[in-house]
């Protein structure tokens, strides 16, 4: 009998799309030296509790878990009620699987502390992203950094196993809600991006390596707080006009910030007048962006330093925040005296 050999598509040396998130994590794994396997299990753990929420957003107009959850966060922000069901989740993931000693919450006010003895990572999370849209069927997502504790493991967590570099973190990515949810997420050897088919049930490679355009028409900012802003960034708006770029703001960071990945722009929050620190938080919203932004080969700075050599001072702290494409982001450093 004639027979005919099945060819396999070894081209991409393991980023073939297609491969299932679990194949990929495990043949990743031995790029790591004296990988244990415990970073492969939390990245696990994180997809899981991604699928959890995205079906609970996938109901949301459903179920009774729209809404305000009639109370405020640390930052005096409300909180929607799916925020909290999201935190919940992506907490009770990261305590069942072992492998993290403290969690960092936009939804929390201290460390939480797993009182997981063997942990001996640290992640700093935003369970929700982009709140305002939460309720009204807009891309929404979770954003989130790993980090390996600095003091030893089964001693009390300390400061500094939390306040570290976003230049230390060993794993970073986002989960995006959208026409479909994706996980993207990179562990310092490029980025990758992964479709959840839920039929299946299984994140899918569909975006391997991904790479940003080095130059982009996109500018997305929030312009109704025009007049709260200094001139410099009021001169770089401007400029993006006369340039003639397209202007695009959802209001959900990881929407905005997958967008202009793909297609190549920039995003900015700058300081102003209500927020003098820009308002997005450096532990658990830009480090990870600016992580995943620049093993893409884009650029973040919050106009005067990369945003990955800020020592954090405060669980909390906000920065401003400018990532996107390199010779965007570049451009603007020239608006700024020290970028
Ligand atoms: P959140 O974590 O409370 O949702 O706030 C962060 C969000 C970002 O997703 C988004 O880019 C920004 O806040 C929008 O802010 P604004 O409404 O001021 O434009
Ligand atoms: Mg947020």
């Amino acid at each position: 009998m004639k027979t005919k050999p099945y060819k396999q598509d070894n081209s991409a040396l393991g980023y073939a799309v297609g491969v299932t998130l679990d194949r990929f994590i495990k043949s990743h794994q031995s790029h790591f030296p004296f990988a244990t396997g415990e970073l492969s299990q939390l990245l696990r753990d994180i997809a899981l509790a991604a699928k959890i929420v995205s079906r609970e957003i996938s109901r949301a107009g459903l179920g009774q878990v729209t809404g305000a959850f009639g109370a405020t966060n640390v930052q005096g922000e409300e909180q929607q009620k799916l925020d909290v069901v999201a935190d919940i989740r992506f907490t009770r993931a990261l305590t069942k699987g072992g492998e993290v000693c403290a969690v960092v919450s936009e939804e929390e006010d201290e460390v939480i502390d797993l009182q997981n003895s063997k942990g001996k990572y640290v992640v700093a999370i935003d369970p929700l992203d982009g709140s305002s849209n939460i309720d009204v069927n807009v891309s929404i997502g979770t954003i989130f950094s790993i980090y390996r504790r600095k003091t030893p493991i089964g001693s009390p967590i300390q400061a500094e196993d939390v306040l570290q570099k976003g230049s230390e973190q060993v794993a970073a990515g986002y989960v995006l809600y959208g026409s479909s949810t994706m996980l993207v997420y990179t562990t310092g050897m490029g980025v990758n991006g992964f479709t959840y088919e839920w039929s299946l049930g299984e994140f899918f490679l569909s975006h391997p390596l991904m790479k940003t355009p080095s130059v982009g028409n996109i500018y997305t900012i929030n312009e109704g707080l025009f007049r709260e802003m200094g001139e410099t960034i009021k001169s770089y708006i401007q400029q993006c006009k006369e340039m003639g770029y397209t202007a695009r703001y959802i209001g959900s960071l990881v929407a905005d910030f997958h967008r202009n990945l793909l297609k190549g722009g920039i995003y900015l929050y700058p300081s102003t007048k209500k927020n003098p620190n820009g308002k997005i938080r450096l532990l658990y919203e830009a480090n990870a962006l600016a992580f995943i932004a620049e093993q893409s080969g884009g650029m973040a700075t919050d106009g005067k330093a990369r945003i990955l050599d800020i020592t954090p001072k405060e669980l909390h702290q906000r920065t401003p925040l400018f990532i996107g494409s390199e010779s965007m982001v570049k451009d603007l450093g020239s608006f700024y005296l020290n970028l």
